[in-house]
Parts: structure tokens; sequence; C-alpha cells
């Protein structure tokens, strides 16, 4: 019974010293960086002496998972706090799609909204843009991060390689000129900008398969685009920008609670580094960019120290997927890599079941809160970010609301280590994870995707990982274990088929 009373009044301690601390957040989401990239992650062909130290100023995640093996339904779920797979049009999205996040759900930037913060997103974004018919470049171009409750934006609307090759600031195309009007078509060539397919003697960098539609900067993309000369980014300053933007805001901010949403487009397709990085890795262009998202990572904490703001901001470092060496542009990538393994030890990639796809990279400092230096190995998922930030900030979340989404702000301060009771990983095929088991559903999908060389985990039969002894899941021993099968095989079926994961399990039964 005193056991029990001090156990509440401890809970209670910690929700109060949350709701009185409310940190700032800044969550820089990496693109495509693999569980294997970083130093503190054990490679040995690269150093990351900024994530490194963010690292050994906080805590590192060794079992932290992206919610997809690809972007768009990664970032939906985290934004969301709802699995991708249960919603159609939720795969990779062109350039030009609508806005795929429903405005009228609570989602990450509207937790911080209703908790007085003031938000920004800046990078990446990849999750559509405007109404049903997509975004009209010329005008106003909504609904989008506004919307959904950030403050300010400052976004790349897809990716680096599809157009449009532009940024968009809050409503609008930056550096927009009326006299140049902007058309992007998915289908059909627009304009007279040559293309990487009739014009392969203007690239800079030729494609591997892909990416032969409009060029732009010497680089050809994934669509069609014409106009926006004044507009169009410069690939190489894409990394300054973004921090520049940061910087900006946080010091505007410095006053107030912020929350700052930054997507590197690092380390994802094209590679392109500033001159400041061209050359520096010894690993070509994918790793030169690595040394440029770990100079990102530094520049942010440099911003945060001058500013003083370092001890009460938690800072978040992630990917958004697992990694891929050539994902479509002649860059040497593979030919270059020096025996350096962008999943570590585990099997896969981007695109993949098996777990290189979705465990990722995952460190959180948040200095006098975090102990420095700590490293856990809990089960966690980036789908409850949201609830995470609800409790973070002291709020209740509606039953009804991001609902695949549970509270582990214990396990994200480093106070619990305590697993998730599974997870879920989605690579086309959905995984469940418990404990140190591993089911994969069988796929009629290929084995593999030859453009990119990566194992997609695919398989006619159902397998089963023990992963705390086959980390590189080569022996399916589903044969083996048929009652862990059984259980994991029905346990997939509940989730999948469930509306409301949150109420399904009640909060003691949470954890294990
Ligand atoms: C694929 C692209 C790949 C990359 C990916 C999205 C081809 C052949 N491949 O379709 O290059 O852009 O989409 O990556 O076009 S993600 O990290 O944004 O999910
Ligand atoms: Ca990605």
């Amino acid at each position: 019974m005193i056991k029990k009373t001090i156990l509440i009044w401890l809970q209670l301690c910690t929700v109060w010293i949350y709701a009185q601390q409310k940190p700032n957040v800044v969550f820089i989401y990496a693109d495509d960086l693999g569980y294997g990239d970083l130093s503190c992650y054990g490679a040995s062909a690269i150093q990351t002496p900024n994530i490194d130290r963010l690292a050994s100023q906080g805590l590192l995640l060794t079992n932290a998972h992206a919610t997809s093996a690809t972007c768009t339904p990664s970032r939906f779920s985290l934004m969301t706090g709802t699995y991708a797979w249960r919603k159609t049009g939720t795969g990779i999205a062109p350039g030009n799609a609508s806005l795929i996040i429903p405005q009228e759900k609570i989602n990450v930037a509207s937790v911080f909204k209703s908790a007085g913060y003031t938000s920004a997103v800046v990078g990446k974004w990849h999750l559509g843009l405007g109404a049903a018919g997509g975004p009209n470049w010329n005008g106003e171009i909504k609904p989008g991060p506004l919307e959904l409750g950030f403050d300010y934006s400052f976004i790349i609307p897809a990716t680096v390689d599809r157009v449009p090759c532009i940024y968009v600031e809050n409503h609008r195309v930056y550096n927009y000129n009326a006299a140049d009007p902007i058309e992007v078509n998915y289908s059909n060539p627009v304009g007279n900008n040559p293309t990487g397919k009739s014009n392969p003697g203007l690239l800079k960098v030729k494609p591997s398969h892909g990416h032969d539609q409009t060029i732009v900067n010497g680089i050809s993309r994934i669509g069609y685009m014409s106009g926006g000369k004044d507009a169009l980014w410069k690939d190489e300053e894409i990394a300054d920008v973004l921090v520049q933007k940061a910087r900006t805001f946080i010091t505007d901010n410095k006053n107030n609670r912020f929350f700052l949403f930054l997507n590197t487009h690092d380390v994802h397709v094209p590679r392109t580094p500033h001159e400041r990085f061209a050359g520096k890795s010894s690993m070509g262009l994918r790793g030169d960019v690595i040394l440029q998202l770990d100079a990102t990572v530094g520049a942010v904490m440099k911003i945060l120290d001058s500013l003083r703001l370092s001890e009460n901001t938690m800072v978040i470092f992630s990917s958004d997927n697992g990694p891929v060496v050539d994902d479509g542009y002649q860059e040497q990538a593979v030919e270059r890599l020096n025996g350096h393994t962008p999943g570590g030890l585990l099997r896969g990639g981007k695109y993949s079941a098996f777990e290189a796809g979705t465990r990722v990279p995952f460190i959180v400092r948040w200095p006098g809160v975090i102990q420095p230096g700590i490293t856990s190995d809990a089960l966690f998922s980036q789908v409850d970010m949201l609830a995470s930030f609800a409790k973070l900030t002291g709020q209740q979340l509606p039953e009804n609301e991001a609902t695949d989404s549970f509270d582990q702000l214990a396990v994200l301060t480093g106070q619990s280590k305590q697993n998730r009771i599974y997870i879920i990983e989605h690579a086309g095929v959905l995984s469940v994870v418990k404990d140190h088991w591993k089911y994969i559903e069988p796929g009629a999908g290929p084995a593999k995707n030859n453009d990119v060389n990566i194992e997609l985990g695919n398989a006619l039969q159902p397998q089963l990982y023990n992963l705390s002894a086959d980390i590189g899941e080569r022996n399916n021993v589903a044969g083996k274990h048929p009652a862990v099968l059984k259980e994991l095989q029905a346990l997939l079926e509940k989730i999948r088929n469930s509306h409301n994961e949150r109420k399904n399990y009640s909060a003691p039964a949470l954890r294990q």
C-alpha cells in the first residue's frame, strides 16, 4: 500500500515537473540515414563528432524505429500518431500531391500549438500541399503546414530529386516571380526545359534508374517543371539555407517556448555537398553529406548555446527510414563505400521489411533531465512521438485522437528502459516486434529491389526471427517456434483490425 502510494506520488511529481519545465523542442529529422552511419552507432569509416557529442550529453536508443521504410508513410505516422498503412494515399508522394494529413485531427504541430508553443517546420516536407487537385504554385499554397498548426514553414515540398525545385515559405513559393510562372506535371513534359532523357549531355550527374525528367541545376529529377527560374534552389546550398532559417526562427523565438521540426535533405539523393564538405570524407558523396548533416547538428547546438537555450531545450535527432546507397544517381556511392556498412549489422535497408528498413539512430538531449551518456535498448517507435509530446507539454490526449500513439516520454527521457509492448514495422508488408521476436508477414512482392540492391524481406512464407540471437535476421525460425509464430500472427491481425490501439491497452499494461 505504502509502496503504491509512493509510486503514485512519484508519478504525479514527474508529471508536475514536466508541466513546469515544458522545454523548447528541436527535432532534427534526417533523411535516409542508416543505423550504422554514425560513429556513435559504431561506424569507423566516418566520424560524426557533433552528433556523437549530442549522444554523449544525452540518451542514445539502440532499438528505435521509424514507422515505415520510406519517407512519406513514415512522416505521416510521426505527424499524426496513426499508422500510414491504415489509410490509402500515404505512399511516397509526388511533388504535386495534395496535403495528405487530415486537418480536423490532432497532429504534432497542433499538440504544440495547444500548449502555447510557437512552432516551425523547416526543410523536407513530402506530405503534400494544397486541397484536392494539388497545390497552386503561382498563388496561395494551402492547406499545408500552417493549417496543421505550425506558425512558420520553410519547406522543400517533396524531395530534392522531385520537382518543383523550389522552397515554399508559408503560403508562397520563396523568391517567386510572377513574370515566370511555375508549372509542374508528373505525367507529361511542360515548357521547354531539357530532360535527362533527351539531353544527357547536359547532366553533371547521370541517373542510374529513374530520375531522367526535367533538368534543374544540371541534375535531372522525377517529374517535369517549367518556369520559376528565380525561385530555384541551389542544391549545394540547401543545408546552409535550412540552418539559416532555423537560426532565424530560434533567435526570433528565444523568449517564447518553441518547437522546431528541422528536416534535413541530407543524406537523400541527389547528394550535392557544399564545397566545404565535398571530398572531405573517405567515401565519396554519401560520406560527404553525412559530414554535412553532422555539421547541421553542430550548427544547431551552437545556436542554442549562443542564446543560452541549451539547458531548457530537448534536442531530438533521428531518421525517417533506413539507408540506401545508390537511390537513382551515378554518384559512385557503391564503389566508394570503403567498407562502410550503412545499416550496421542489420539486414536490408530503405524499402525493406528487414531491420535496417526502420531501425534508425535516435538521440535525445535535455540537460538536467536526461542523464548524459546513457544508452537504452528499449523498443521505441516514432508513432509515439505525438502522445509523448502531449505528455511533455502537460496535455491529455482525447481518446479518439492519434489512436496508435502511446506516451513513451519516460523512455525518451531515459527514465524507463522498458519495452513498448510491441512495435509495427511497415515496408509494404507489416512486421510486428514483441520483446526479441520479430514476425514478418508473407508478401508476394519481389525478394530484392535490384535497382538499389536491397533485400526487401518479402517471402511467400511467414518469417520469424529471434533478434536477440540473430540481429541480422539470417535464420527464419518460424518452423521451430510455432507457438510464438501463432501469437505474433494473432497480435498483428488484432492491431491491423483495431480502431483504437491506445484504448486497447490500458496504461499499466503498456509496458511489460
Ligand atoms: C523512389 C525514388 C527514390 C527516392 C524515393 C523516395 C525512383 C526510381 N526512386 O521512387 O530515388 O526518391 O522514391 O525516397 O524514382 S523517400 O526517402 O522520400 O521515401
Ligand atoms: Ca527518406
